[in-house]
């Protein structure tokens, strides 16, 4: 029988159906939808990257990651920007790894649950820009 996490969450309370849940879990094991969804695919790189190289995005050596450094006019719009990104990042349940000095805001995204890229990477660098272009005024260096 397969049972809805809120049912596992309730029975996992009760001792005796501790047992039992964890013998249904072994039969059907609930997936995190999030883990599903796994690395970045060949294609998706090849179709979606290079869109964020050519807005400065650059793949880190080291790791699976992408990185860029955001100038913005002074520390008000480089915090308005965090801000937006920040409340984003919290409705994807995905969280950039940044650093803000006065005007200046680096991010790198990827992955922690699949180590590397995934497309919640992609989702947080496309906002970014959206953001960033928002805020900008005109003629100023993302
Ligand atoms: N942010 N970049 C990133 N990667 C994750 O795997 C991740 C995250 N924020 C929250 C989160 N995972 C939660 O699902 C827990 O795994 C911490």
């Amino acid at each position: 029988m397969k049972l809805t996490t809120a049912t596992q969450h309730i029975l996992f309370k009760l001792p005796w159906a501790r047992y039992y849940t964890s013998q249904t879990l072994k039969q059907n094991p609930v997936k995190n939808p999030k883990k599903m969804a796994g690395k970045l695919s060949a294609d998706d790189r090849k179709e979606k990257l290079p869109v964020l190289f050519s807005k400065g995005w650059t793949l880190q050596e080291n790791r699976d990651a992408i990185y860029k450094e955001f100038l913005f006019k002074d520390f008000n719009e480089a915090f308005g920007f965090m801000t937006q990104i920040a409340l984003k990042a919290e409705k994807m349940d995905h969280h950039p790894e940044w650093f803000n000095v006065y005007n200046k805001v680096q991010i790198t995204l990827s992955s922690h649950d699949v180590n590397g890229l995934s497309k919640r990477d992609v989702t947080l660098a496309n906002f970014s820009e959206k953001v960033a272009a928002g805020i900008l005024t005109p003629n100023e260096p993302l």
